[in-house]
């Protein structure tokens, strides 16, 4: 091997080891920050500061792409990009800051400046929010240095000398390192040169053991902090409290299901009339779900009230006019024939009693609600006074509200969709206007109010199947409407009537079904319906934004 290239493969095997220390350093630096965010709350963790940010800066085209490809795992994926950006950043700061140990520490103290930043312009965040990347940040910056050292220390020649100590140009060996390496220690960290160099075994003024031992001392340190900062960010968790928590009966319960209500159980494939909860769809901007403490609970109106007052969840449980409604709730950025649509059993307070009794102002057109993560929706208070079921629920399906559907209290507006209703987490209603302020999505252009527009989705049959008779089959709604009629055209065939469940409520979406005789080979079905309004759902087709898709669900079929 000629000079030049032993110098330049010995330079590459130190640049690779230095990357390797910029990553075992972030490793500290994350894992020193999740220790502290066991103190200071989940939502702290840079991790989830910095995702919470990218989620908050992201355009809404890429936003609705993501919801499309990742679905329900959406923020898993975000998670993962945050650390793969992460990760490519400490190779980079490793690899300079064997150049020079200054571009080290400006490496890792903008890193942590990012996550300091993050965590507290969150709308909901406070000072000490900048604690866990403070401290991680100056972990790393201890720990980077440590970890560069063995990589360029002048070696005097421990118990594990290099085995091949070669000069180099510009890296003369010093003297007496050129000594056999003897015991079978020296040959394991030799294997592990090699492996970490990929197969340079150059190492001029270059302790390998040395580097091998505290890249490994400092991922010990990054699993135990991080593990042990998970663990304590567990006492951040209202399971428990949920879990105890009795829900009154309704003074109102939901009206009695007539026979038949539910067709899922005849066609296979079909969407249930009841969503579960474990099923329901789940869209929020937040990565860590707020968790509040329902003994500590205050809802707080404010605003164009006359006397404004705030509740304990104590105050909501106990009144005497709570009631069950059958509601679908469906999201403005389901895609035609999507999944963003669910059907629950909500327990609540009727918002209009609630809004009435605090004596809220005629000039005010907009409520602004407000999330314990500080987001905003901004509902419209005509509908909030006005559709009959809207409420303030705190219970879904028999139970206390899911903590990922807005433990304790959310509100919900039958007829809108959940961006402009639907509030989670509900601190705070302010009683403004749609002059005085923009809410969260408004401010990213998605429209000021939206009415849910008429919809239909095709269930069954989506995969290959015999020819022959067999259901068509779905859903429909148009809620506060209802739904009257569902068309299904198999191929450039008739419209046909489908035949739907029984109208329960007009909030509730409808399921139809259609048996038809396929012939073998490809078919396109599409669906439309009809509101109780007499409104044809329109062919038109566009997308989720800014006010949701429209167009009828067309599908290909083919017959096995
Ligand atoms: N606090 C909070 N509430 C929120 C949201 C949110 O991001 N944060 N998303 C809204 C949207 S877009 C919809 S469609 C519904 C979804 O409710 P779900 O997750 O219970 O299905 O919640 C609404 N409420
Ligand atoms: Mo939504």
């Amino acid at each position: 091997m000629a000079d030049g290239a032993g110098a330049r493969a010995e330079r590459r095997g130190r640049r690779r080891l230095a990357a390797l220390a910029g990553l075992a350093a972030a490793a500290v630096a994350l894992g020193v920050a999740e220790l502290v965010a066991g103190l200071t709350g989940p939502w702290t963790s840079p991790v989830v500061a910095v995702g919470d940010a990218v989620i908050t800066l992201t355009p809404e085209p890429v936003k609705q792409f993501a919801i499309d490809t990742f679905g329900e795992a959406d923020k898993v994926a975000l998670v993962v990009g945050t650390l793969v950006v992460v990760a490519l950043y400490a190779l980079a700061v490793g690899v300079l800051s064997l150049r020079d140990r200054r571009l080290g520490t400006v490496g890792i103290a903008l890193f942590g400046l990012v996550g300091v930043v993050a965590a507290i312009t969150r709308p909901a965040g406070g000072l000490l929010d900048a604690l866990p990347s403070l401290v991680g940040a100056v972990a790393g910056g201890l720990a980077l240095p440590a970890l560069l050292a063995p990589l360029t220390a002048p070696s005097s020649g421990g118990p594990h000398p290099r085995s091949t100590g070669e000069a180099s140009p510009g890296h003369p060996s010093p003297a007496g390192e050129s000594s056999e390496a003897s015991s079978a220690d020296a040959r394991v960290v030799d294997r592990l040169r090699e492996v970490l160099a990929g197969g340079d075994r150059k190492g001029a003024g270059l302790d390998r053991r040395r580097f091998v031992v505290g890249s490994g001392v400092a991922l010990g340190v990054a699993a135990v902090t991080g593990g042990g900062g998970r663990l304590l960010q567990r006492r951040f968790d209202v399971a428990d409290a949920r879990a105890g928590l009795r829900l009154p009966a309704p003074s109102d319960a939901a009206a009695p299901l007539p026979p038949g209500a539910d067709l899922a159980p005849e066609v296979d494939g079909l969407t249930p009339l009841f969503t579960s909860n474990r099923d329901f769809y789940r869209v929020d901007t937040a990565i860590t779900v707020p968790r509040i403490d329902p003994a500590g609970y205050r809802l707080a109106l404010t605003g164009m009230f006359d006397a404004p007052r705030s509740y304990t969840l104590a105050d909501l449980l106990e009144r005497d006019d709570l009631v069950e409604r059958d509601i679908t709730l469906t999201c403005v950025s389901n895609e035609v024939g999507g999944g963003l649509a669910g059907t629950a059993r909500w327990l609540g307070v009727p918002l209009g009693a609630v809004l009435r009794e605090n004596g809220v102002r005629d000039g005010s057109t907009q409520l602004l609600c407000r999330s314990s993560d500080g987001m905003t929706i901004g509902a419209p208070t005509r509908s909030a006074l006005e559709v009959p079921d809207a409420m303030l629920a705190v219970g879904m399906n028999g139970e206390p509200l899911p903590i990922e559907h807005g433990f304790p209290v959310r509100m919900l507006i039958p007829g809108l969709y959940g961006y402009v209703s639907a509030c989670k987490w509900l601190v705070g209603i302010e009683a403004t206007t749609y002059e005085a302020v923009d809410a969260y999505w408004t401010r990213r252009g998605w429209a000021a109010r939206q009415e849910i527009r008429v919809a239909s989705r095709i269930d069954v049959p989506l995969r290959p199947f015999p020819a022959g008779r067999r259901p068509i089959a779905g859903v429909a709604w148009a809620q506060t409407r209802g739904i009257t009629a569902v068309e299904v055209r198999v191929d450039e065939g008739e419209w046909r009537e489908a035949q739907l469940s029984p109208q329960v409520d007009a909030d509730l979406w409808r399921q139809w079904v259609l048996p038809y005789d396929f012939a073998p080979g490809r078919h396109q079905i599409t669906v439309r319906a009809t509101s109780a309004e007499g409104e044809l759902q329109t062919q038109e087709r566009r997308p989720p934004f800014p006010s949701g898709s429209t167009g009828w669900h067309t599908i290909q079929v083919v017959t096995t």
